[in-house]
């Protein structure tokens, strides 16, 4: 049975997210979606909060599966009996990044690293931008699921008020 993980820090998942898990769904026979347990300074959403939104994004997908991981991601691989890492690529920014994570992992137990090409009409996509964009008043609707905007609104009306 093949199985890829899909290693991210989801705050929150986008449809660019979403779309590179559901192409994994297609390529192997399980996929584990990992969610880093590393906060940072400026997260939306606690890691569980991540996993859930997650969980009810990729509902549709029964051989889909989603966790929380901490340390290296290849240490989480050889626990997890994981084949492949998949990594969505967004422009050569991207590229230059995760080169060098790919080549590491690689060389510290093996594991490979597949990357899928960003949908073109989601390229510009990023955690980073919607959570920028939602937090000054910007419509986010077309970027994320029905289920994760209201998490959003509701999050930064928590933070105003
Ligand atoms: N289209 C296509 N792909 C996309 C899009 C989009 N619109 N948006 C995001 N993606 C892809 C990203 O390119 C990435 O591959 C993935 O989705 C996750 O993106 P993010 O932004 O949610 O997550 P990152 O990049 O912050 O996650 C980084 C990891 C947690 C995966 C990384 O830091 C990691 O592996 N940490 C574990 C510690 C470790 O092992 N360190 C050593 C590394 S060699």
């Amino acid at each position: 049975m093949s199985r890829a993980v899909c290693p991210g820090s989801f705050d929150p998942v986008t449809l660019g997210h979403l779309d590179v898990i559901g192409r994994a769904v297609e390529l192997v026979d399980a996929v584990v979606v990992a969610v880093g347990s590393n906060i940072s300074k400026n997260a939306l959403f606690t890691p569980d909060e991540r996993v859930a939104m997650l969980q009810e994004s990729c509902a549709e997908w029964p051989s889909v599966t989603v966790t929380l991981f901490s340390g290296l991601l290849v240490d989480f691989c050889v626990a997890h009996d994981v084949d492949v890492i998949v990594k969505g690529l967004r422009s050569g920014a991207d590229f230059d990044y995760e080169l060098a994570m790919a080549q590491m992992n690689k060389r510290l137990t093996g594991v490979d690293t597949a990357f899928l090409p960003t949908a073109p009409h989601l390229s510009f996509v990023s955690s980073s931008l919607v959570r920028e964009v939602a937090s000054l008043g910007g419509d986010v609707a077309p970027f994320v699921t029905d289920a994760v905007l209201p998490r959003i609104a509701d999050r930064l009306a928590d933070r105003t008020a």
